[in-house]
């Protein structure tokens, strides 16, 4: 591994480990920059079968190839298959060559970048030609690294080591929570609460959205829906359920407000061309954004979360930190009319885009001393979110505590982690989620999901069920959707034993999800993985995408598609069915090769490798506060040797991990 430096490039957080630099610029890839006339060209051949994978959260195949993805966070709920920019910038990938050795890159640069895999899309930076691959930095500062292994896996591997390991939530961060755009009051957090517990589905947490703060306003509460926001955390957790609560990004503009009187007085919001306080509109009208470069107004905006912690709070969710804009004065759009047209004409809405683009440039950081445009560093906007909330976490709660931000960087996943922002309620949105989650893992991004449901439109029965009986395995289990739609929660279905079967699923793995992604974390692994990864010489595990391998034995194997119990399932070698079913593990031994599997919608069907072993916990529980690490059971077949697991066991709360935790289950 090394890097390669251009220009005077800023230090981003991505980096965590020396990597050494080398000088020559002769050698490969350096060579194979450019310098054009906005920025640095990087150009390679692709050959025939060549497969690209990572870039974190982008849309696609885990198979990048074809594609054409641009890094410049956006918020754009229109999740299409082609979509150019989600939320985040996951500028790492790895070429997987049929003729030569892999290599992976990682273009570290908070400034906007192109990659065009050998999409033959026309573009204005270079000239057209097929089979080549071709990432364009809008910068001519850049820090390019670049990592050689045998195989991508190793490569992956290498690359997560260089970046540190990942954010360790605690135990109840595992569990299963709710949430809707629209929670926001002790009525909705009692009646969610109760109708769980009524329902005995397992519940750990409840999300409360923006509607809970006064006015939309950062660290506040509105007394009239919360009049005591720590006597209603004491409440629920005795219930053994935590509450979530949501910060945006922006500080409403509000002499008197303390939180935006201090910011002024100090000159911690970004400035607009003149240096006063930018002002731009989000969910609470006019707001200024906090200048998360600037290392004190980090420290101070971090230091405001005690509000919430002081009453129990353990744990947030940070949204509209790309930061999402809907209009400024200074591009002179007007929100709210975007807003409709977003959703009657999408087209024009592009046009006269609701969250305009051109915004970014109007505003200004205070980066060592220089005045520096805000558009040149977009990109780490939302990470530097996550980095001054989890230090202010950290610093509040004794314990671990939850994070998750809609906006990324490769390095906020040693802060905390992410989910997909706003997917609908379909199917190819749950697609799209398997394969997400294999390329947030090449990122560092372990702990991770999608919105279960769908946030946009309306959910089924049927796609609830699938899409919970996937994100039983996602490290953030969270079912949330936006405000208007039809009800999402489990009980919202009429019968709800079903339901209450696949959510007792996750808390019966919970012992192996939790070990295994602790061991991931501290090894600098991933959870999640294609199946390539683990089988790199069989040319059909390569081609495969809507299965995963998760932690040491395990292969998920969902059901994606409507009105159908049955899926075709690829074993790379003979493994062992585990089918959940009427609340016991069936075990059943699959030859390799192709199989049909049939799954009712209560039921989920995954395999284990033989060998491998899995602990479930050996009695159901409705939370983890229930919830017995230390009394586990151990399924599976054993290979050559007597079968055991390595399991990681703590107290699921305090600071760190260590891999002396780990001991060593047999069976008997
Ligand atoms: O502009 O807080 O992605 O999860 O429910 C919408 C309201 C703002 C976007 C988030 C979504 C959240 C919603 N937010």
């Amino acid at each position: 591994m090394k890097q390669w430096i251009f220009g005077a490039p800023l230090k981003s957080l991505a980096l965590y480990e020396e990597v050494p630099e080398e000088k020559s610029r002769r050698v490969f890839p350096a060579n194979q920059v450019t310098e054009e006339e906005k920025g640095l060209l990087f150009q390679a051949e692709l050959g025939i079968g060549d497969r690209i994978f990572g870039l974190g959260e982008t849309m696609r195949g885990i198979d990048k190839r074809g594609g054409y993805y641009v890094s410049y966070n956006t918020d754009d709920a229109n999740h299409r298959h082609d979509m150019l920019s989600l939320y985040a910038s996951h500028n790492f990938f790895v070429v997987s060559r049929e003729k030569g050795e892999p290599y992976g890159l990682f273009f570290d640069t908070p400034a906007r970048t192109i990659f065009d895999l050998d999409s033959g899309r026309r573009s204005p930076y270079y000239s057209q030609q097929d089979g080549m691959l071709r990432v364009f930095v809008e910068s001519f500062d850049l820090r390019l690294v670049y990592v050689t292994g045998k195989t991508p896996y190793e490569i992956c591997r290498k690359f997560l080591w260089a970046i540190g390991p990942s954010f360790l939530p605690p135990l109840w961060a595992f569990g299963f929570g709710q949430s809707r755009w629209g929670y926001d009051s002790v009525k909705h957090v009692r009646e969610v609460a109760k109708a769980y517990r009524d329902n005995r589905i397992p519940l750990d947490y409840i999300c409360l959205d923006i509607g809970y703060m006064d006015r939309f306003i950062d660290f506040t509460i509105d007394r009239k829906k919360i009049p005591d926001l720590k006597a209603l955390v004491a409440e629920t957790k005795a219930a053994g359920i935590r509450l979530v609560p949501i910060i945006d990004a922006g500080v409403k503009v509000e002499p008197g407000n303390p939180v935006y009187d201090e910011g002024v007085a100090k000159g911690f919001f970004c400035t607009n061309g003149e240096g006063k306080p930018f002002k731009g509109a989000v969910w609470p009208g006019m707001t200024h954004f906090p200048d998360f470069f600037q290392p004190a107004a980090s420290r101070w905006f971090g230091d405001q979360y005690k509000v919430l912690t002081d009453c129990g709070i353990e744990g947030v969710w940070n949204d509209m930190n790309e930061p999402s804009i809907f209009y400024s004065e200074a591009s002179g759009r007007k929100g709210m009319l975007q807003m409709g047209l977003n959703f009657v004409a999408p087209r024009l809405a592009e046009k006269y885009a609701l969250h305009h683009k051109k915004d970014y440039q109007y505003f200004y950081h205070q980066i060592d001393g220089k005045r520096v445009n805000h558009h040149t560093v977009h990109n780490l906007y939302g990470a530097l979110m996550t980095k001054a909330s989890g230090e202010g976490l950290d610093r509040q709660i004794s314990g671990r505590y939850l994070l998750f931000s809609r906006s990324s960087y490769i390095g906020a996943h040693r802060y905390g982690g992410v989910w997909t922002g706003d997917n609908a309620s379909t199917w190819d949105m749950l697609k799209q989620n398997v394969k997400q989650m294999a390329g947030l893992n090449m990122c560092g991004f372990l702990y991770s999901g999608a919105d279960t449901g769908g946030f946009g439109g309306n959910c089924t029965r049927e796609l609830l069920l699938r899409w919970l009986a996937f994100s039983v395995f996602t490290p953030l289990m969270r079912d949330h959707t936006a405000t208007m739609t039809r009800a999402q929660e489990c009980y919202a279905y009429g019968d709800p034993e079903a339901f209450r079967r696949i959510v007792s699923l996750r808390y019966r793995l919970l012992p192996y999800l939790y070990s295994e992604f602790m061991k991931a974390a501290l090894r600098r692994d991933m959870l999640f993985r294609p199946l390539s990864f683990d089988f790199p010489e069989d040319p059909m595990a390569a081609r495969i995408e809507d299965q995963l391998m998760l932690g040491e034995g395990l292969m998920v194997t969902p059901i994606l598609r409507e009105g159908t119990e049955e899926r075709t399932v690829y074993l790379p070698e003979e493994m062992t069915e585990i089918r959940w079913q009427n609340g016991v593990f069936l075990m059943t031994k699959r030859e390799k090769g192709m199989h049909r599997i049939r799954v009712p919608q209560d039921e989920v069907v995954f395999f284990l490798r033989r060998g491998k072993g899995l602990i479930v916990s050996a009695e159901p529980v409705s939370c983890t506060d229930e919830l017995d690490l230390s009394y586990v059971l151990l399924l599976g077949e054993a290979g050559e040797e007597p079968l055991c697991y390595e399991q990681y066991l703590d107290d699921g709360r305090s600071k760190g991990g260590d891999l002396s935790n780990i001991r060593i289950v047999k069976k008997e």
